[in-house]
């Protein structure tokens, strides 16, 4: 057993592990089989017979293999990893896994897009789930979060009508895992406190490179209470190692036709290859005194809390170091739950937060068939747990002994409430006063100002692109009623934005605005100021024979030092012999990938290289592709004559180009640079 296998969640797990290699298959009641594939017959060409037990269990196991999918979240993908706390935070709250920096907390992620169902695409435009499952020794803490830091609603009673609208329309179950058709946009228009989350959804934050390349939010208010009793309302940020990087649409469209799996293989595969993926754990801390202080609702949920105000304070960190070992006993039974806290964690009445600690165990109920679904090895606590529920729906646990209620004195009141000196859970007293009523806040009816600090924090970019996002969504949008409301919706976010996407699509440019203007803007949210690292960032190398040798090895050096990826990629597999008589191994072939699934492309010399990758279309394709993406696009001598043959301007950003291999090691350092930027946005393309 490896390191990363002897956290305690591991060891729990192991106790269910079955492998199944070198065994006799018997049925499930352990008898062995001594066929399996013929059914019993009453002669060869005869009816199955009733009596064939093994037919029966076989095919009916079969027959009841599918649980419904999450009604959101249905696509996800987990990973196991740690958590560790970098100083205490006794301070603000005794939550013991935030308290003791020597304490490694095992965690289980799944990571999600919310509207398609479970086999849909990776890459489609959508927030993204992050839900964190402690395992903690004062039992499970889920923090549920998204990597939009704001939501669609304020009160949860709107959620079934806001899904109803971004799911496939019902009467003919179109579009798949989009937002872009007219139930959704309709919703947007007639509920304005979308705005916010609709103008993240249609940025670049929509369309995440990676899971590993994405921050994640505890979106609401919750508090932190200390072992005093005082408590601070804190909001929760991930905060990725490798920065925020996101795809262009174009590519997010093509990738989920060429790889739907794309963002779970990445996530799989950097687990596999020990490229562990890590976050970093924030809180924003606002003192209970202070709750009134801001021009926003600290319980709106449709708010953040901008970083300039309320400095995020740099916790902890998680690293995902473990794959699972099977899809649906884990990513697919795990069931998260916003109301699993732990001593030192305690919710505020954001009205959304209120809802989903009912929702999230209702839908579990069904999900997972029944009131035992934390008996499921992945839902275990890592520490015991105890209390007088019994029976129902596949419970394993045998309790022992006669009593199974409290108060009782046959078993001396056992098992028995703690204190809260001995960890008993005591929600944090806050005073609530007043009328029962069906009503919002006046404190939440601003439904613009942070819309348009989103749209101010932009870059011209990222301007652009939401713009673009905007006119595709509504271009799919069939009534002219709901696009023109959209318009006019987004005009009291900016009006520019508006008449570009009101050009876009044939509707009126409105001509008035509501809402106050909103010079401000933050830093935080354009991913123009994020972390660059070229770690597992893939190159794809298109060579051929004839190709040059010292020229590709180089460049293989200078990336893999730094944590890149390079891959051959060629007309067949097997290998290539460069011009000196040097072989190389094809990792993949023009039909096999495309450019799309790369970060950057290199065409190495050698004039029969050249030749040949001229007569390969996907080749040509794969560069002019990749040069549209604003990617990093290197050639080296022969190579480089390919460029101006296909259009490919050499002397545009992030084109690194040599005509001598005496400048070797500068043009690698280059390559390298320019696939570390991520993306080159100020090409004229
Ligand atoms: Fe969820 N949400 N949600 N949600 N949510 C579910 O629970 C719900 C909301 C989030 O990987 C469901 O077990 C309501 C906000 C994630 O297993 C369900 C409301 C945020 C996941 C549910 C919200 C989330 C879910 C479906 C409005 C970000 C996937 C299956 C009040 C902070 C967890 C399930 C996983 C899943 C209800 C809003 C995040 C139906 C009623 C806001 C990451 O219970």
């Amino acid at each position: 057993m490896n390191d990363k296998r002897k956290n305690p969640k591991d060891q729990q797990l192991e106790e269910y592990r079955v492998d199944d290699s070198g065994k006799k298959l018997t049925t499930n009641h352990g008898l062995k089989v001594s066929d399996t594939e013929h059914s019993l017959k009453a002669g060869d060409r005869g009816p199955t017979l009733m009596e064939d037990f093994h037919f029966r269990e076989k095919m009916t196991h079969f027959d009841h293999e599918r649980i419904p999918e999450r009604i959101v979240h249905a696509r996800g993908y987990g990973a196991h990893g740690e958590f560790e706390v970098y100083e205490s935070m006794k301070e603000f709250t005794k939550a013991k896994f935030l308290n003791d920096p020597e304490v490694k907390t095992p965690v289980f992620v799944r990571f999600s897009t919310v509207a398609g169902s479970r086999g849909s695409g990776d890459t489609v435009r959508d927030a993204r789930g992050f839900a964190t499952k402690f395992y903690t020794e004062e039992g499970n803490y889920d923090l549920v979060g998204n990597n939009i830091p704001v939501f669609f609603i304020q009160d949860a009673i709107k959620f079934p009508d806001l899904i109803h609208a971004v799911k496939p329309e019902p009467h003919n179950e179109m579009p798949q895992a989009a937002s872009a058709h007219d139930t959704f946009w309709d919703f947007v228009a007639n509920n304005t406190e979308s705005a916010h989350m609709v103008m993240w959804a249609m940025s670049d934050r929509g369309i995440p490179r990676s899971y590993r390349m994405m921050e994640g939010f505890g979106v609401h208010t919750y508090r932190f209470v200390n072992d005093k009793g005082e408590a601070h309302f804190v909001k929760f940020h991930w905060k990725p190692k490798l920065g925020v990087h996101s795809l262009v649409w174009d590519e997010a469209q093509k990738i989920a036709g060429k790889d739907p799996d794309f963002h779970r293989r990445d996530l799989w595969e950097s687990i596999e290859n020990g490229d562990y993926p890590e976050y970093e754990l924030g809180v924003q801390l606002i003192k209970e005194e202070d709750e009134f202080k801001y021009d926003f609702d600290v319980l709106d949920p449709t708010k953040l809390w901008p970083e300039e105000l309320v400095p995020v304070k740099i916790i902890g960190k998680m690293t995902l170091n473990r794959n699972q070992d099977n899809v649906f006993a884990e990513t697919e039974q795990v069931a998260f739950h916003p109301g699993h806290v732990v001593p030192g964690i305690d919710f505020t009445n954001d009205p959304l937060l209120q809802g989903r600690l009912f929702s999230y165990t209702d839908t579990q109920l069904i999900r997972l068939g029944g009131p035992n679904f934390h008996e499921i090895p992945i839902n275990r606590p890592v520490c015991p747990f105890h209390n007088n529920q019994r029976d129902g729906y596949h419970r394993t646990t045998v309790n022992t002994g006669q009593v199974a209620y409290y108060q009782n004195s046959l078993q001396n009141n056992e098992p028995a409430p703690a204190a809260e000196e001995d960890g008993g859970y005591v929600h944090y007293q806050e005073k609530v006063d007043g009328n029962k009523v069906r009503k919002r806040s006046e404190s939440f009816e601003d439904h613009y100002s942070q819309a348009k600090l989103f749209w101010n924090s932009m870059s011209d970019v990222e301007q652009q692109h939401i713009i673009k996002a905007f006119r595709f969504e509504l271009g799919k949008v069939k009534s002219k009623e709901v696009q023109q409301q959209v318009v006019n919706m987004f005009s009291n976010v900016c009006t520019y934005l508006a008449g570009e996407v009101a050009k876009g699509i044939g509707a009126k440019v409105p001509d008035h605005a509501e809402g106050s203007p909103e010079e401000r803007s933050s830093q935080a949210l354009s991913q123009m100021n994020t972390m660059k690292s070229p770690a597992t960032r893939k190159l794809a190398i298109l060579a051929m024979d004839g190709f040059d040798y010292e020229a590709v090895q180089k460049v293989m050096d200078t990336l893999k030092a730094s944590g890149a990826m390079p891959e051959i990629i060629s007309g067949s597999l097997g290998s290539i012999k460069s011009k000196d008589g040097n072989e190389l191994d094809v990792d993949n072939t023009f039909l096999t990938v495309d450019s799309v699934l790369y970060d950057a492309v290199y065409v190495p010399g050698g004039k029969e290289n050249v030749e040949g990758l001229k007569k390969e279309r996907e080749a040509v394709s794969f560069i002019q592709e990749a040069y549209s993406h604003f990617k990093a696009v290197a050639a080296s001598t022969e190579g480089t004559e390919l460029f101006s043959t296909i259009g490919v301007d050499s002397n545009e950003a992030g084109i690194i180009t040599t005509d001598e291999n005496t400048k070797f090691d500068s043009f690698s350092e280059q390559l390298l640079e320019a696939i570390t930027e991520h993306r080159h946005w100020n090409r004229s393309i």
